[in-house]
């Protein structure tokens, strides 16, 4: 047998673990493992194929469409749709429940995802990632709605990422910490490469989109600049900022290095309540940051005990470092 840990050899070695268990969540894995390999390579290929651009048409919140969003959900549909994993999907770019077809069985899961997060960095070849979230559907649910989505992120049963950098990676968790695997491309698996991965607790990077400066609240307004004084302000070290608005690419430098990554809520019209996504944006990487002993909150809240509105609701995003989130939580409470 081969050194390596392949994603499959992972998940079954999980699997053995818990005598109950069926196998059901160990495939449905596996089909978004087959997914993100597509899409991976898609992405790869977007400028020679010619489907780099955008597409004549906006997303259920108002945002101009790439054509590798559709291209990419249509990827993530086709491959889960069919296995009998899935009682229903939700996806970013469809507004509605997406059903299983009447020909194929229902599955005992449900799943929440953003095919290309970040896709708006596509044509400027920085990294993109598709990011996912499986809950239970309840016992005797046969036709999911959206309620039947509607459940805190601490229901989460597994969430993980997908980026396409350098190399695609992929981060999972099933709660019991955060393991991430780098797709060999010549043989087309997810070796595990990086075991166990953790965040340190404290950090000197942080990330934020600056521009939204003068619509933050004032707890958001003195860390940040709290971080930008540095040793010549009350802190005893200085900062370093990074702002790839790339969800993935920041949550994975996160968990590599540590640091901080805010997306706050701000008086914008359009982000009132803050812009990422809960159900498939902020909750799968809350799951994952705390797995990995940061923490996550909206400075108000644990973002995982959050009882979804609705699928598509935003909330404001504060992850990372856990000392440096809980300096940003004590001066919400201030
Ligand atoms: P998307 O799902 O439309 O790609 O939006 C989510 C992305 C995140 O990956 C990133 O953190 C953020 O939007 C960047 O926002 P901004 O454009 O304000 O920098
Ligand atoms: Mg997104």
């Amino acid at each position: 047998m081969s050194p390596h840990i392949n994603l499959t050899q992972f998940i079954v070695k999980q699997q053995r673990t818990n005598p109950q268990s069926t196998g059901d969540l160990s495939g449905l894995i596996n089909d978004i493992a087959s997914a993100c390999k597509e899409i991976s390579h898609l992405v790869n290929r977007s400028g020679i194929m010619g489907i780099g651009g955008v597409a004549e048409s906006e997303n259920v919140q108002g945002e101009v469409q790439k054509e590798l969003d559709i291209i990419t959900n249509d990827v993530m549909v086709n491959h889960l749709n069919w296995t009998g994993h899935l009682a229903a999907m939700a996806s970013e770019e469809i507004e509605e429940i997406i059903q299983i077809p009447k020909q194929f069985p229902k599955g005992k899961y449900l799943i929440t995802f953003d095919p290309l997060d970040g896709s708006s960095n596509i044509d400027i070849n920085l990294s993109v990632g598709t990011i996912f979230s499986i809950l239970r559907c309840p016992d005797g649910v046969t036709e999911p709605t959206e309620a039947t989505f509607k459940q805190k992120g601490i229901e989460q049963v597994c969430a993980g990422f997908c980026v396409y950098g350098p190399t695609t990676m992929l981060i999972i968790t099933t709660g019991n910490g955060v393991d991430g695997f780098t797709l060999d491309q010549d043989v087309g698996e997810f070796i595990l490469t990086h075991p166990k991965m953790t965040i340190p607790e404290d950090t000197n990077e942080f990330a934020i989109n600056m521009s939204n400066q003068r619509f933050w609240e004032e707890s958001v307004q003195r860390y940040i600049n709290e971080c930008m004084q540095g040793v010549d302000g009350g802190r005893d070290k200085n900062f370093n900022m990074r702002w790839v608005a790339s969800m993935v690419a920041e949550v994975y430098r996160v968990l590599t290095r540590g640091g901080i990554f805010l997306y706050p809520i701000d008086n914008k019209p359009l982000t009132e309540g803050g812009k990422l996504r809960l159900m498939y944006e902020a909750s799968p990487m809350s799951f994952i940051v705390e797995q990995a002993g940061g923490i996550s909150s909206t400075g108000r809240e644990r973002i995982m005990e959050i009882t979804p509105e609705g699928v598509h609701q935003r909330v404001p995003v504060i992850l990372g470092s856990k000392n440096e989130v809980e300096r940003i939580i004590s001066y919400h409470q201030d």
